[in-house]
C-alpha cells in the first residue's frame, strides 16, 4: 500500500514503502553558508548544479560559445522583465542624472565584442576543503559575442562629481545571501568603469540576452571574474565612498580564515583550457584517443593582458613543451592554441599552462582559499591511449 508522506508522496519498492524525502528536508532555510564538506556533494548543491549549468567543454575549439552551451550563474531568481518601457536610471554623484531606455541606449554608438566571461568560483571543486555554492570544475565559461555600447560615453554625459570614486550596477534580482536580504549589486573602481571593453549589452550572438543571460540589459566588463558583469540591469549609481553591499564586502573576497576580511577578488587570472580529446566514458567523462598525431585545442585567457604563452604537458606536469598561440578572437576574449601531440599507448594525464604579458603564470596547483575563488591552478586530464 502507498503511504502519503507529511512532506511528499511515498514511494513503493517492491512491496516497500520509501519516504522520498527521507532525510532531506526540502525547505530547510540557511541562515549562512553551510560549512565546507570533503567529498560528497549535498542536494543543495546538485540543485545549484542543474540551475547554473557550466560550458559544454567540446565547443572550446570554437571562437565564440553557443548561446545554450555557455555557462550561466543565477544568484537568485531570474527576473521577468519587459523589453517594452525598460529603462535604467545613471544617479548619484553626476551632474545630470539620467533615464535611458533600451532604444535610447541602441540609437548610441554600438560595438559588437566577443567577451570572455568566467565565473570567480570556477575551479573550486577541486580544492579541499571546497566552499560550497555552485560546485564547478573549470566549466564555468564561455565567450558570447555581445552587442552593446560602451559605457564611458554614458557617464561624461551625466558628468562626474570631483568626489565620484565608484559606480554600483544594482540588477532587477534580489534574494537573501549571508543572512542579508538584498538586489544583486556590484562596483567598480571609476578607472575601471571608464576601460574600453566596458560595455551595456543587449545581445549575445546577435540575438537578445536568453533571460538567463540578462535580458533584456547587462553589463560587461571584460577583465574582471563574472560577479562584475551586472545582469538585469536596473540601475547605475555613482558615490564617493567605497561600496559596503554584501558581494562587495562579504563575498568575492581571497580569505584565509574565517575572521580573514581578505583582498578583493577583481581581475580574472591567467588560465588556459583544453577542449577534452578524443571520446569519453558516459559516467566519469575519462577520454580515449588513438595512438599517432592528435591535435589538442584550447583556449587562453587573463585580465591582466594578452596572453603571451601555452605549454602542453603530458606526463602530468613534469615536463612542458610550447603550443602553437593564434590571434585572440577579441582583444577583449580568448586566444585560441593548438598542440601537435604524439600520443604514445598507455594512460597519460594532459595538463596546459598558460602565461600572460605580464609574466603571470598558473600554479602548478591551486592556491586553497576559503570561499574557492580565482583557483587557476592547470587543469588534468585523464586519458588513456589505445
Ligand atoms: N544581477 C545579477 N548579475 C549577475 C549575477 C547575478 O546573480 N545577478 N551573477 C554574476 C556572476 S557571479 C557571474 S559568474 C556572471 C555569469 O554570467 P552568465 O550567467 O551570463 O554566464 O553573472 C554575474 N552577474
Ligand atoms: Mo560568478
Amino acid at each position: 500500500m502507498l503511504r502519503m508522506g507529511a512532506a511528499a508522496t511515498g514511494m513503493a519498492v517492491a512491496g516497500r514503502t520509501v519516504d522520498a524525502w527521507a532525510g532531506h528536508d526540502p525547505v530547510l532555510p540557511t541562515p549562512d553558508r553551510p560549512p565546507p564538506s570533503s567529498k560528497l556533494f549535498s542536494h543543495a548543491e546538485t540543485r545549484l548544479a542543474f540551475r547554473n549549468h557550466g560550458m559544454h567543454l567540446e565547443f572550446l575549439d570554437k571562437p565564440i560559445t553557443p548561446v545554450a552551451s555557455h555557462f550561466q550563474l543565477i544568484h537568485f531568481d531570474i527576473p521577468q522583465l519587459d523589453d517594452r518601457g525598460y529603462s535604467i536610471t545613471v544617479k548619484g554623484r553626476v551632474n545630470k542624472p539620467l533615464t535611458l531606455s533600451l532604444e535610447d541606449l541602441k540609437r548610441r554608438k554600438t560595438v559588437k565584442q566577443p567577451s570572455i566571461m568566467e565565473c570567480a568560483g570556477n575551479g573550486r571543486s577541486f580544492a579541499h576543503p571546497r566552499s560550497i555554492y555552485v560546485p564547478w570544475f573549470n566549466e564555468a565559461i564561455g565567450v558570447f559575442e555581445y552587442t552593446g555600447t560602451p559605457l564611458k560615453p554614458i557617464l561624461q554625459e551625466a558628468g562626474l562629481l570631483d568626489d565620484a570614486t565608484e559606480v554600483v550596477f544594482t540588477g532587477h534580482d534580489d534574494g537573501i545571501d549571508l543572512g542579508v536580504h538584498h538586489h544583486f549589486e556590484r562596483a567598480l573602481p571609476i578607472d575601471e568603469a571608464m576601460l574600453d571593453g566596458v560595455i551595456l549589452a543587449w545581445e549575445a550572438n546577435g540575438h537578445p540576452l536568453p533571460p538567463a543571460h540578462g535580458f533584456p540589459l547587462r553589463l560587461v566588463v571584460p577583465t574582471w571574474y563574472g560577479m562584475a558583469s551586472v545582469k538585469w540591469l536596473k540601475a547605475i549609481t555613482v558615490i564617493d565612498h567605497p561600496f559596503q553591499g554584501v558581494q562587495q564586502k562579504l563575498v568575492y573576497r581571497m580569505t584565509f580564515s574565517g575572521g580573514d576580511a581578505g583582498r578583493p577578488i577583481q581581475k580574472k587570472s591567467v588560465r588556459a583550457a583544453m577542449k577534452p580529446p578524443g571520446y569519453p566514458d558516459l559516467i566519469s567523462r575519462y577520454r580515449f584517443v588513438e595512438s599517432g598525431n592528435v591535435e589538442l585545442r584550447g583556449m587562453a585567457w587573463s585580465g591582466w593582458g594578452p596572453i603571451r604563452k601555452v605549454e602542453v604537458s603530458d606526463d602530468d606536469r613534469r615536463t612542458w613543451r610550447p603550443a602553437v598561440l593564434e590571434e585572440p578572437v577579441s582583444p577583449h576574449a580568448w586566444t585560441p592554441w593548438r598542440f601537435n601531440w604524439q600520443a604514445r599507448p598507455g594512460a597519460r594525464i594532459l595538463s596546459c599552462r598558460a602565461t600572460d604579458v605580464t609574466g603571470n603564470i598558473q600554479p602548478l596547483r591551486a592556491i586553497w582559499n576559503v570561499q574557492g575563488m580565482a583557483q587557476n591552478g592547470v587543469e588534468r586530464w585523464g586519458v588513456r591511449v589505445l
